[in-house]
This record gives structure tokens, C-alpha cells and sequence, in this order.
């Protein structure tokens, strides 16, 4: 049985994935506009996974006796300068959700609640997961840097394009 206190903070993350996948669609999409179809494809895939948390959550929720609710959603930037500048967002974004996760394990243990201590062990390991998919792709972005062709963005482009799941 979940704790109010803990059922309102796991709720609270289910808005806050909701809203990532909403962030990856806009990425995605600003994507498209500018040409790059394997960002774009890359983010969409990074938008479904976002929806899964939620779903995960709200599936934990339940089990424990929790109520779900869906909340509204915060506005989304809708554009940016370049490739670099959209992962830079993402990474950024991704580590700020690893905070929230830290808080909410946090809190678990406060309350002495094992369960959603070992539910939530597995965003734990998500979020390393996701920071350290980022940090590739904006290592790759960076090593093209001085490329003025454009080739290398193209490559990187091609390969983002392979992600599937
Ligand atoms: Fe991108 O992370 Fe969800 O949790």
C-alpha cells in the first residue's frame, strides 16, 4: 500500500514523463522540418519510451491501491538552432529526470517503503542508460564539429535512423 505522500510523487513523475514524451515529439518534429529523418525517427522512438514510463508508473500506482490521475501538460519548445543545440536539450532534460527519480527513492526510503524502493531501482538504471545514449550521440556531434560539408551530420543522421526500439 502506497503512502499519499508517495502515490502524489509517483503521480507527479507520470506528468513529468508524459511531458518528456511531449518534448521528443516537438524534437522530432523540428526534426522533419529541418531535414534530419534519423533525429527525427530517433526521437519518436525517445517519445514511446517516455509513454512506457508513464505507463509503468501508473501500473505500479494501481497495484499498491494508488489512484492515478492525468494531469495537464506544460508547454514544450518547439525550436532550436541546430542538432547539437536539440541533444544538448535532451541530455540536459534527462539529468534533471534522474534528479526526480533520486528524490523520489529518496523519499521511499524515508518512508521505509521496500517495494517502490526495488520498483523504482529500475529507473535508476534506466536513467544511466538514457544520460549515457545522449553523451554518445553528443560525443559523435562534437567530433564533427569542424566538418563543413556536412557529411559527417549525414552520417550520424543515417545511423540515428537504425535505432529500433
Ligand atoms: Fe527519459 O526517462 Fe523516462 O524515466
Amino acid at each position: 500500500m502506497l503512502s499519499k505522500k508517495l502515490s502524489e510523487a509517483l503521480n507527479a513523475q507520470i506528468n513529468t514523463e508524459l511531458w518528456s514524451a511531449y518534448i521528443y515529439c516537438s524534437m522530432s518534429n523540428w526534426a522533419l522540418d529541418a531535414g534530419y529523418e534519423g533525429i527525427a525517427h530517433w526521437f519518436r522512438l525517445q517519445a514511446r519510451e517516455e509513454q512506457d514510463h508513464a505507463e509503468r508508473l501508473a501500473d505500479y500506482i494501481r497495484r499498491q491501491g494508488g489512484k492515478v490521475f492525468y494531469r495537464s501538460i506544460a508547454d514544450v519548445p518547439n525550436d532550436w538552432g541546430s542538432p547539437i543545440d536539440l541533444f544538448l536539450d535532451a541530455a540536459k532534460h534527462e539529468e534533471m529526470i534522474t534528479k526526480n527519480i533520486s528524490n523520489l527513492m529518496q523519499k521511499a526510503m524515508t518512508e521505509g517503503d521496500f517495494a517502490t524502493q526495488v520498483f523504482l531501482q529500475w529507473f535508476v538504471t534506466e536513467q544511466v542508460e538514457e544520460e549515457d545514449s545522449l553523451r554518445a550521440i553528443l560525443t559523435d556531434l562534437r567530433k564533427i564539429g569542424t566538418c563543413e560539408c556536412g557529411c559527417g551530420l549525414h552520417l550520424i543522421d543515417r545511423e540515428l535512423l537504425q535505432r529500433s526500439k
